[in-house]
This record gives C-alpha cells, sequence and structure tokens, in this order.
C-alpha cells in the first residue's frame, strides 16, 4: 500500500458517524473509494456513539475478524459496536460473515456495495435474533441502494437490545434452571461419549440445570488450550445463541487455564463434572460432618484455581447449584483458604475421633455389620428402608445420601445384625471428594461384609461394576467379603436378571417386591455364618442393649 492510501487509512480513524446513521454517507464514500483503489475489503468497527473505533483491511475476499479487538460484554447481549464492510462485487453477507456476527455479537453487520467508479451501491444488513422456536440466530434485512437506506441505527439497535434481553431472561425465567450445554472432547468412541453425556445430563438435571444441547468431539489428541478444536467451539457459541444457554459443562477435567481461555473466548461460564460433582454435594449435605467435608472438598479443588485470578472465585460461586464455599470465605487470599482447610481438617478430626469411639463402643458389642456399597441412585438406601422398616431419604437422582445411616436388621431366626447405608459411588469421582469423605468411608471398614447393590436396570452395570470395584480397591476396602445384588429387576426381563445373575454369580432382587428380598436375607445370614462360624459369636450377647435407630448412632 501506498503512503498516501496508508495515510487515508489512518484519516478514516479519527471520523464520527452521527449516531441514528448505519455510516454517513461521506464516510462510505471514502471507504469505498479507498477499497475499490487498494482492490481490498476495509472495515470499520463503529461504537454507538459513532465513532470509528477500529479499521479493519483485509484481502478482496475478506477480512480477518479475528482481529477484532473485544469490548466485554458484561450483562449486555450485544457488544456495543457494529462493523460495516466494503463488498467490491456488491455481494450479499456471506455465511461466514454471519457467523461472526453471532460469535462478536454484533449490534449489526453491514456490507457495503462497491460500484466500479469506487462509490457505494447497496447495503446489506444482518442481526442477531432472540432464541427463538426454528433456532434461527441472524435476520438479513431486505437490501437496498446504500442512499435509500432509512434505517435508525439507534432506535434499531436500541430495540434489538431490549428484546434480546427479554428473549434470555424470559426463557431463564420460564425455565427455572440453568441453561446447559453440556460437552464431551476425548479420543474414545462416540458411543460411549455419549453414554457418559447421558450421566452428565443426568447430575445437571439432578442440580436444577436444563441441558439445552450436547456436543461431543473425538479427538485423537485434545486442544491444549480449548479442549475442543477451533470449529466446533464456534459450534458451541451458536448453539448457545441459538438456544439461549448460558453454561457449559465439560465431562473432562479442566485445568484452570484451560476454563479461563473457553470461558474467554465463548464468554460464557464454564465448569468440568468435578465441579458440578462438588456443588451437587455441596447442595445435599446435611449434617455437620457432611458440610465439613464438602467446604473442605471444595476449598481443596479451588486452591490451586487461585492463582492470582479473581474470575476463578467469581466462576466458583456461579456454579450450578450457586453453592460455592462462600464467597466471604473465599475473597480472601489463598492464605486464609488455606488456614479455613486446616481449620476444617481439624474439625472433622475431632468427628472422627468421636466416630472411633462410638464404633469401639459398637464392635465391643460384636454384633455383625453389613455395609451396603454401590453406584450412586441404584437403589442402596431404598433396600435398607425396606429391609429395617426405616425412612432413610430416597430420591430417584445422584448423590442423595450423603451421611451414613446404621440400622438393625432382624434375621428370621431372632439374630441381628446391622446394616448402614453410605455415600454412592460414581465413575471418576472428584479426587477431592474421596479424600474428604475419608471419615464416611472409613466406617467401610468395620463392615463384615459388604452387600454391593448394582442397578439391574443401567444401560451399563458392568461399567458401574467396575467403578464401584475400583474405588472400594482405592480405598483398600477390597479384601472385606462382598455379596453382589442386582436391585430394581421389575425394570427388567426375567431373563434378563437372569443373564446378570448367572454371569455375576449375584442374586436379583426388587425392593419394590418384598417377596423377592427373602432368598437375598437368606444368603446374607447363610454367608455370615459362613465367615464367622454358625453365630456362635453372636450367641453369646443375646441381650443386647435396644441400640437407637437414628444415623451414626449404632
Ligand atoms: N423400579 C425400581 N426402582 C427402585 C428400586 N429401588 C429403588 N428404586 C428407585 O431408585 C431411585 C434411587 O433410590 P435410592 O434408594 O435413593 O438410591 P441410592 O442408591 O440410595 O442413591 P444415592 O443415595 O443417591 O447414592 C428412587 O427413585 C427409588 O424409588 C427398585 O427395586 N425398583
Ligand atoms: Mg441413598
Amino acid at each position: 500500500m501506498k503512503a498516501n492510501q496508508l495515510a487515508q487509512l489512518e484519516r478514516l480513524y479519527r471520523r464520527r458517524v452521527p449516531v441514528e446513521k448505519v455510516i454517513s454517507p461521506e464516510l462510505a464514500r471514502s471507504c469505498t473509494e479507498l477499497s475499490r483503489e487498494i482492490g481490498r475489503r476495509i472495515g470499520l468497527v463503529i461504537t454507538r456513539r459513532g465513532a470509528v473505533d477500529q479499521v479493519l483491511v483485509g484481502s478482496i475476499r475478506g477480512l480477518h475478524l479475528s482481529d477484532l479487538k473485544k469490548v466485554r460484554l458484561g450483562s449486555r447481549f450485544l457488544r456495543g459496536v457494529r462493523l460495516v464492510q466494503t463488498h467490491l462485487s456488491n455481494e450479499p453477507l456471506s455465511r461466514e460473515e454471519l457467523t461472526e456476527l453471532a460469535l462478536h455479537r454484533l449490534d449489526l453487520f453491514a456490507a457495503l456495495g462497491v460500484d466500479d467508479h469506487g462509490l457505494p451501491l447497496d447495503i446489506h444488513v444482518a442481526h442477531l435474533l432472540p432464541p427463538n422456536p426454528q433456532k434461527q440466530i441472524y435476520e438479513i434485512l431486505p437490501s437496498g441502494s446504500f442512499h435509500a437506506c432509512e434505517l435508525d441505527c439507534r432506535s434499531f439497535v436500541e430495540a434489538l437490545e431490549g428484546e434480546l434481553a427479554k428473549g434470555s431472561a424470559s426463557h431463564a425465567v420460564e425455565t427455572g434452571r440453568v441453561s446447559t450445554i453440556l460437552i464431551s472432547v476425548s479420543n474414545k468412541g462416540r458411543e460411549v461419549q455419549e453414554s457418559r453425556l447421558e450421566e452428565l445430563a443426568e447430575l445437571v438435571r439432578s442440580a436444577q440445570g436444563a441441558v439445552l444441547e450436547t456436543v461431543v468431539q473425538r479427538a485423537q489428541e485434545v486442544h491444549p488450550k480449548y479442549l475442543l478444536g477451533s470449529g466446533k467451539l464456534k459450534e458451541v457459541v451458536i448453539k448457545a445463541l441459538q438456544s439461549g444457554a448460558d453454561l457449559l459443562v465439560f465431562d473432562q477435567t479442566l485445568t484452570p487455564a484451560q476454563v479461563q481461555a473457553i470461558s474467554e473466548v465463548t464468554e460464557m461460564k464454564v465448569i468440568d463434572r468435578t465441579q458440578l460433582i462438588l456443588d451437587i454435594f455441596a447442595s445435599r449435605a446435611h449434617s455437620r460432618e457432611g458440610k465439613v467435608q464438602v467446604e473442605l472438598a471444595q476449598l481443596k479443588y479451588v486452591l490451586p484455581r487461585l492463582s492470582g485470578r479473581h474470575t476463578a472465585l467469581s466462576r466458583l460461586r456461579g456454579g450450578i447449584g450457586g453453592r460455592g464455599p462462600g464467597e466471604t470465605k473465599l475473597e480472601s487470599d489463598r492464605r486464609r483458604v488455606r488456614d479455613r482447610i486446616g481449620h476444617l481438617e481439624r474439625e472433622l478430626a475431632s468427628v472422627a475421633r468421636h466416630q472411633g469411639q462410638r464404633r469401639a463402643r459398637r464392635l465391643r458389642k460384636d454384633v455383625p455389620i453389613i455395609s451396603i456399597v454401590g453406584y450412586t441412585n441404584a437403589g442402596k438406601s431404598t433396600l435398607l428402608n425396606v429391609l429395617t422398616n426405616s425412612r432413610v431419604s430416597v430420591k430417584d437422582r445422584p448423590f442423595e445420601t450423603l451421611d451414613t445411616s446404621s440400622r438393625r436388621l432382624r434375621f428370621p431366626a431372632e439374630r441381628e445384625v446391622i446394616l448402614t447405608d453410605t455415600v454412592g459411588f460414581m465413575r471418576d469421582l472428584p479426587k477431592e471428594l474421596t479424600v474428604a469423605f475419608r471419615s464416611t468411608l472409613e466406617e467401610l471398614r468395620d463392615a463384615d461384609l459388604l452387600l454391593h447393590v448394582v442397578d439391574a436396570s443401567a444401560k451399563d452395570p458392568e461399567e458401574q461394576i467396575s467403578a464401584v470395584e475400583g474405588i472400594l480397591a482405592d480405598l483398600n476396602l477390597d479384601r472385606i467379603p462382598c455379596m453382589l445384588v442386582f436391585n430394581k429387576c421389575d425394570r427388567v426381563s426375567p431373563a434378563e436378571a437372569a443373564i446378570l445373575c448367572r454371569r455375576f454369580g449375584a442374586a436379583a432382587v426388587s425392593s419394590f417386591q418384598p417377596d423377592t428380598l427373602r432368598p437375598l436375607v437368606r444368603s446374607l445370614e447363610q454367608r455370615l455364618a459362613e465367615l464367622h462360624g454358625p453365630w456362635a459369636r453372636w450367641e453369646t450377647a443375646p441381650h443386647m442393649p435396644e441400640m437407637p435407630l437414628t444415623a451414626h448412632k449404632a
């Protein structure tokens, strides 16, 4: 480009446009003339106050909008700038340009046709639309001669912004839930990823979220910065605009840098499965011990994410359940978080000491303990309730139970055992949680027998079994004798149940059909007899004092 052309370009910066015009006739002409002369597209980024904020020069075909300076959106829906770009063949806006309109959330995208003499020809204008049933993200206004264009830019954009804000707010009110897009990126097959996303969707729904879209990418190597490739990332942003989603939930664990980078390009809140599970645990913890354990897990998750960026904190608090450890505790620096961790650990240790004493008393009574373990939502608490006529809370959602409950189970021959129900497991459980829940899981160590409950109607019972077995092995509990039982057999055909039982040498029951439970109770009695001899141990303590029937008190 020649020096005088560069000077002309430079001068474009200083120009102003009346606020009601998309572009003034004089400025339009300066652009079209220069564009024709240099044979390249020129783009002007114009603010709502009519100032030319940026001048972009591209090739004959297009501009690199990645150069577009990002003005922060804040709570606004639109960027507050429009892009007016010359089109040397007077062609309408292309698909790519319309995608850019969405990606950059421009107030408007206008293409200005240039005639052979370098004068403005037609103007083509497009704008975004609020989420709609047709999932259209933009609308193109009828094209026409630039000089005949009567669009009042200021009132049009103001009205549009109002519509867009109303659209996304009404969406949130309608659903009353956080709208999410679920994302999985890995080298695993599509089917595996999709089944994992189903589980993630279950977690999101149980945390009062709504799943609007899912995105799966199979990649040999994930993108180090964004996980997704750039094309997929654009797809995500477009899907978010179409559907009105405001939170991205990744099935894979994200590093703090990845969360930062992805939320910067997508301008959306980003969380991963770990944080989602932590949020769910936080909303479900009732007992003091449960609350302390969850807060500890959250703080341990937060600590490495505190490196100088305030956003990590606000994002944490804004998680799906909104139950972060609390801004007052977190707004301080790492040292205060560490202090809090120390305090909670001491508190937990004192709870554990009391528990230890309770357990010692219980063990002295020599009452055998059967601990129910298994994948979350398998029906563990339901089984405890029907077997012991209790009322532990049961719900069709993951991680309903976080605290251990112990109840007496009386076998037909009047012998008694203690049956305990505890927190459910799940594949890839965040390590912060297993560490923090150590004292709850510690109780399993006292069990004489583990009753591993599996949901026979689950999509992948084998995978659930191996996830549970993996966690038991990690906790060094795999040496305790274990009995496998398939629950919810009312939901599968007798043939399916029979195949599962044969394959795993297990029993089949339905907690909803008490008849099916009798053989299970007999097997438990028999198994304990095999392990401990024919009830000899218990017969020495026939007059056990009455045990309270509340959680933890057995
Ligand atoms: N159809 C059927 N549903 C069952 C059966 N047992 C439990 N359920 C249902 O499964 C859901 C989960 O039951 P819970 O007892 O809360 O499961 P859990 O294993 O304790 O779950 P967490 O505490 O969250 O780990 C509830 O909606 C129960 O009503 C069964 O035998 N058949
Ligand atoms: Mg339960």
